[in-house]
């Protein structure tokens, strides 16, 4: 038996944290701070409302739709007190997706931020959505007063509740994942499984203490931003500070706010963040609070990791992980960083390189990254299972090198390979070449098919101010990555936008560009 919120809510009340505190969010009088008693007890009240009033009996999927704030953190664990599943959605999605996964998962319960009730009410309008018959509406920092409201109800119950007693292998999430190419799926994860992360990267890697304030961008809906928001500060007795917005600015002015200490963020928000992080003098080495900086979500470019580093002193722990497997499985933490690669197999996961036959490939050879640990892929009634589990590794549909040191150094996604004239080019590292041209904001590389070559690269290239977008540039550009890597590898095609298509969670989706072409 096994209730992953016992573990991480109940069991750190139990033990004498209970006046510690948990959440923090700024609100727009100052700031709340939830204590591990309080998230406890909201937690406990949505439960009763859900099995006394909504009807949820265990094993119902309950939608989760709100940004980073302490009332979805008290949802998320009110649904999996009560032995429910919690759908976690990323706040942008419009009622057309929703409608789609409240098909797909047969959700019958949904807990929505007043903030997003309008496209909610598109959502119940929907055919797809006739599974759900039980909502309520909470207003995002806990001070009630919305539609069908989450607070009235829990008002009238105690804030006691005994956790439904669940088994280790009870689903108690599902996350969607649409990846890069857009039909999403949903991958099911159990107790044990959460149980699982929080013993692998964190103590392994990350090493945080009760005494830090986890901060960053990534939504709890994305398993990066559940693990690293909230999960893992709360394995190890810390606070969290949700914030509903962090893009680049709010989040530099909430890591001085709140005195953060750890942050999660993907490379493109570090990269944007670099110089006025380096004038605020955020990090510990400058005298701030900052002290440990985690990057994922997305390859890590060696030019970030130098500018993040230049900028603060801190030397970032770079990892990749997946919604399938849940959470980081390759990493490397700060002593152990090798600037260009992502890191090694964390404690508790193997990874290998293989090749189509599933057969390792040598030590230095591109080949596809196939991963084996405690998470693994549990696809929600998908035919896609089959390709992403082979002979019980989890094929992540990365093409990765490892080194002879057991370094693996992420090369695209295996779809991002570029076949040109014979000559294997992988799509990030061309992007990185240009990335280093001062004229380039952003940049997304893709092959295209060409009569002579079967394929040529091209580029989609986002300049920065000042910068004119002509013919002058695009020799320019092309004469730099030739100067910068092995020439067979320039952007024969070069092409400028005004920006990169992305996933919600800031993923390029180089199958948009394509459409582009
Ligand atoms: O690297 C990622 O994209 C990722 C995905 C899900 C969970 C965690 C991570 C780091």
């Amino acid at each position: 038996q096994l209730n992953c919120a016992v573990e991480l809510l109940d069991k750190a009340v139990e033990q004498g944290r209970g006046a510690a505190p948990c959440i923090h969010a700024p609100t727009p009088e100052g700031t709340l701070t939830w204590s591990y008693a309080e998230l406890q007890a909201q937690a406990n009240r949505i439960a009763q409302v859900l099995v006394h009033e909504m009807g949820l009996v265990p094993g119902n999927r309950v939608l989760l739709r709100a940004p980073n704030n302490p009332m979805l953190a008290a949802c998320w664990f009110g649904v999996v007190k009560a032995g429910g599943v919690a759908v976690g959605t990323m706040p942008l999605l419009r009622a057309k997706e929703l409608g789609v996964m409240i098909e797909r998962a047969q959700i019958s319960h949904a807990l929505v931020d007043a903030a997003l009730l309008e496209e909610f009410s598109l959502v119940l309008a929907q055919d797809n959505a006739r599974t759900l018959t039980q909502w309520r509406s909470f207003e995002g920092r806990g001070l009630g007063g919305t539609p069908q409201s989450l607070e009235a109800d829990m008002a009238r119950h105690s804030d006691r509740f005994t956790a439904v007693n669940t088994a280790a292998d009870d689903t108690c999430l599902l996350a969607f994942t649409s990846g890069t190419t857009g039909v999403p799926k949903a991958t099911m994860h159990f107790h044990r499984d959460v149980m699982a992360i929080c013993a692998c990267w964190p103590p392994h890697v990350l090493r945080a203490e009760a005494s830090d304030v986890f901060i960053g961008s990534p939504p709890l809906a994305f398993t990066f931003g559940l693990g690293g928001m909230l999960l893992f500060p709360m394995s190890v007795g810390a606070s969290t500070v949700l914030l509903e917005k962090a893009a680049p600015p709010n989040l530099l002015e909430a890591i001085a706010r709140f005195k953060a200490t750890v942050l999660f963020t993907a490379p493109t928000s570090y990269r944007v963040m670099a110089p006025q992080a380096a004038a605020l003098k955020l990090s510990a080495p400058q005298g701030g609070s900052l002290r440990k900086c985690v990057s994922a979500g997305e390859a890590l470019p060696a030019s970030t990791r130098a500018l993040w580093k230049d900028a603060t002193g801190i030397e970032m722990i770079d990892g990749i992980g997946s919604t399938e497997l849940l959470h980081i499985f390759i990493s490397a933490d700060e002593a152990s960083a090798r600037p260009g690669a992502t890191g090694k197999a964390i404690p508790g996961y193997q990874a290998c390189v293989v090749d189509e036959h599933m057969q390792p490939v040598p030590v230095g050879q591109v080949g596809k990254l196939a991963v084996k640990g405690p998470t693994g892929c549990r696809y929600l009634d998908d035919e896609r299972q089959a390709n992403y589990v082979r002979e019980g590794w989890n094929l992540t549909g990365d093409a990765y090198v490892m080194d002879a040191d057991g370094y693996f150094h992420y090369q695209a996604r295996t779809d991002d390979m570029i076949i040109s004239a014979g000559y294997n080019i992988a799509a990030p590292e061309v992007e990185e070449a240009l990335m280093q041209h001062p004229a380039v904001a952003e940049c997304g590389v893709i092959g295209v098919a060409d009569e002579e070559r079967g394929q040529i690269v091209k580029a989609f290239v986002v300049l920065r101010a000042g910068h004119a977008p002509d013919e002058a540039m695009v020799r320019t550009l092309q004469d730099f990555v030739k100067a910068t890597v092995a020439p067979y590898k320039y952007p024969r095609a070069l092409q400028f936008l005004t920006e990169l298509p992305r996933t919600q969670t800031g993923k390029l989706q180089r199958f948009r560009l394509k459409d582009i072409s």
